[in-house]
C-alpha cells in the first residue's frame, strides 16, 4: 500500500506578525505535496480561507471568545497590556483542538504551533505527535535573550544604555535597553518571568523549532543555539518568498488600490519613495509620532506612511494637507509586500518587526531602523551592525529608547534615500537578497533543511 502524505497542522497565534509567516509556510509545505490543515478562530476564518483556498489547504475554525474584551479579536490583539491574559484565554481552544487531533484524516504527522500557545505542547504529548514551535523571530535575538538570562552581563554596567560585551560573542556589544522585561532585569521577576518559564518548559518538551530565517544570515548564532540551548532550530525561511503576487496589483490600473496607483504616478515622474510603517503591535507615543511626521515633512523626500487611524488622529489632520503631493498617508490595511516590491520604493523606515525586515531584504530595500518594543531593538542591531542593510535613527547609533527628534529623522531619511550611507546599505541589501532567495531554491540551505525536517518528523 502507498502510505498517505505527511499531514501537518499549523496553528498560529492570532496576531498579524505571527499568522502571516505561517500562511506562507503552509503554502511552502503544501507545494511539496504535504497535507496541511490550518487552524484559526471565527473572526479570522474567512480572510484566511480566501488566502489559502487556491492552495487546497484546509482551514478549520475553533470556537473562541476573548475573555478580556468579551468579543473575539479580528486581526490584532486588543492591546499589548492585556497580552498575557489574552494568551491564557487561548486555553479554551485546547479541548476542541484535541478532539480535532483525534478525528483528522490522514493522521496528524506534526504540529507547528506558536510558542505563545503553550498548551499545544500538552496536546502534542497526549497524542504523541511531534510539535515544532514557531516564534516568528530570528535565532540571533533568541540566543541573546538566553545569554542575558544565563550570564546577566548587564549586571556589571552602570546604566541601561551602557554597552557591555556579550559573553561568547566578544565583538558584539549590547545594552540592557535592547531588551524588554524580563531580559533587561538583573533580578528577573513578575508576570513576564512566569510567562517565560512556562514557555521554556514547553519548549524543552518540543521536537524542535522552525525559524523564519536562513543559515547564511546567522550561522554563528544558530550553531551556538543548537550547541548550548534548544530545542533544535531548523532555519527554513524566509517564508515571504512564497507570497503570490496580489491579483489587484497585476490587474488593470482602475482596479489597483489607491496607494499602488499613487506609487505608479510617482514612478512616472521618477520621484523615489520612502515607505514608512511602524508595524501592527507597537504603540509609538503621540510625541514620537509627531516628531516622525515633522521629520518627514522637513526631509523633502517623497514618502508613503501606513498607520492606524488612531495614530493619524494623534499627528493631526493638517499634516496630510501640508505634505500633499509629496507624501501619502494611508490609514488602512495594505499589502505591504507589494509596496516594498514597487520599483519606485527605495527605502523603508521600519520598526524592525522581523517579518518587515525579511520582506524588506527580499525586496532589496535598505532600512532606516526605528525599533519600538519586543525584540525589535535586537533586530535593528542585526539590520545595522550585523547584516549592514540599514541605518539607525539614533544619533550615536546606540541609544535604544527615548524620543528621536524631527531633525534627526529628517537628516537620516535624506541619508538613507540620497546619501553615501544609503548607497552603502543599498548595495549590501542587494547582495543579501540574492543569498536569501537562494536559500529557498532547490538545494538552497533552507529548502534542504526543510526536506530533512520533513523526513525526520515523518520517519
Ligand atoms: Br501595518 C501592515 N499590511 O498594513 P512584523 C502590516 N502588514 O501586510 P509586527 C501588512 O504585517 P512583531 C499592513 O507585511 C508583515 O508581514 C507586514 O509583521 C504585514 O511586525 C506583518 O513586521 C507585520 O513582524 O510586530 O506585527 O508589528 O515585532 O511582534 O512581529
Amino acid at each position: 500500500t502507498i502510505s498517505p502524505p505527511p499531514h501537518f497542522i499549523i496553528f498560529p497565534f492570532m496576531a498579524q506578525g505571527h499568522t502571516t509567516p505561517l500562511l506562507y509556510l503552509s503554502r511552502i509545505l503544501s507545494d511539496r505535496g504535504i497535507s496541511v490543515t490550518f487552524i484559526t478562530t471565527p473572526a479570522n476564518y474567512s480572510t484566511i480561507k480566501t488566502t489559502l483556498n487556491p492552495h487546497s489547504i484546509s482551514v478549520i475554525k475553533l470556537p473562541f471568545t476573548n475573555n478580556i474584551t468579551g468579543v473575539e479579536i479580528t486581526d490584532n490583539l486588543p492591546s499589548m497590556s492585556s497580552f498575557v491574559d489574552f494568551v491564557d484565554a487561548t486555553q479554551q481552544l485546547q479541548t476542541p483542538f484535541e478532539t480535532l487531533l483525534q478525528t483528522l484524516v490522514p493522521q496528524v504527522t506534526c504540529i507547528i504551533s506558536d510558542g505563545f500557545l503553550i498548551w499545544t505542547q500538552d496536546s502534542a504529548d497526549k497524542f504523541n505527535i511531534p510539535r515544532l514551535i514557531f516564534y516568528g523571530t530570528n535565532i540571533f535575538s533568541m540566543t541573546m535573550c538566553n545569554i542575558m538570562a544565563q550570564f546577566k552581563p548587564h549586571a556589571a554596567v552602570g546604566s541601561d544604555d551602557e554597552l557591555f560585551s556579550v559573553p561568547g560573542f566578544d565583538r558584539f556589544k549590547l545594552t540592557a535597553n535592547d531588551f524588554d522585561p524580563p531580559f533587561n532585569e538583573v533580578e528577573m521577576k513578575g508576570p513576564a518571568l512566569e510567562f517565560l518559564i512556562r514557555q521554556q518548559k514547553a519548549m524543552a518538551r518540543s521536537y524542535g523549532m522552525v525559524v523564519n530565517s536562513f543559515y547564511e544570515l546567522e550561522p554563528e548564532f544558530s550553531e551556538y543555539w543548537n550547541r548550548n540551548y534548544g530545542p533544535k532550530a531548523w532555519l527554513v525561511g524566509p517564508f515571504c518568498v512564497a507570497k503570490p503576487p496580489a491579483p489587484e496589483v497585476l490587474g488593470k490600473l482602475a482596479d489597483k488600490p489607491t496607494w499602488i496607483q499613487w506609487l505608479d504616478a510617482k514612478l512616472l515622474v521618477n520621484e523615489p519613495v520612502l515607505y514608512v510603517s511602524l508595524g501592527t503591535q507597537a504603540e509609538a507615543s503621540a510625541e514620537q509620532l509627531r516628531e516622525v511626521a515633522t521629520g518627514l515633512e522637513q526631509s523633502n523626500i517623497s514618502f508613503m506612511w501606513v498607520l492606524k487611524p488612531k495614530q493619524l488622529q494623534l499627528i493631526g489632520e493638517g499634516f496630510e494637507v501640508r505634505v500633499k503631493g509629496r507624501g501619502k498617508v494611508v490609514a488602512e490595511w495594505v499589502d505591504q509586500v507589494e509596496i516594498l516590491k514597487h520599483e519606485i520604493v527605495i527605502g523603508f523606515l521600519s520598526h524592525c518587526g522581523w517579518n518587515s525586515v525579511l520582506e524588506s531584504m527580499c525586496a532589496g530595500l535598505p532600512i532606516l531602523a526605528m525599533p519600538l518594543m519586543a525584540e525589535q531593538h535586537l533586530n535593528a542591531r542585526m539590520v545595522v551592525e550585523e547584516i549592514g542593510m540599514g541605518l539607525r535613527l539614533w544619533p550615536n547609533g546606540m541609544v535604544a529608547r527615548g524620543i528621536v527628534g524631527s531633525k534627526e529623522v529628517a537628516k537620516m531619511v535624506v541619508e538613507l534615500m540620497e546619501g553615501d550611507g544609503g548607497k552603502r546599505v543599498r548595495k549590501r541589501v542587494n547582495e543579501v537578497r540574492e543569498v536569501a532567495l537562494g536559500a529557498m531554491k532547490v538545494n538552497g540551505s533552507s529548502s534542504s533543511t526543510l526536506d530533512s525536517l520533513i523526513d525526520h518528523v515523518d520517519g
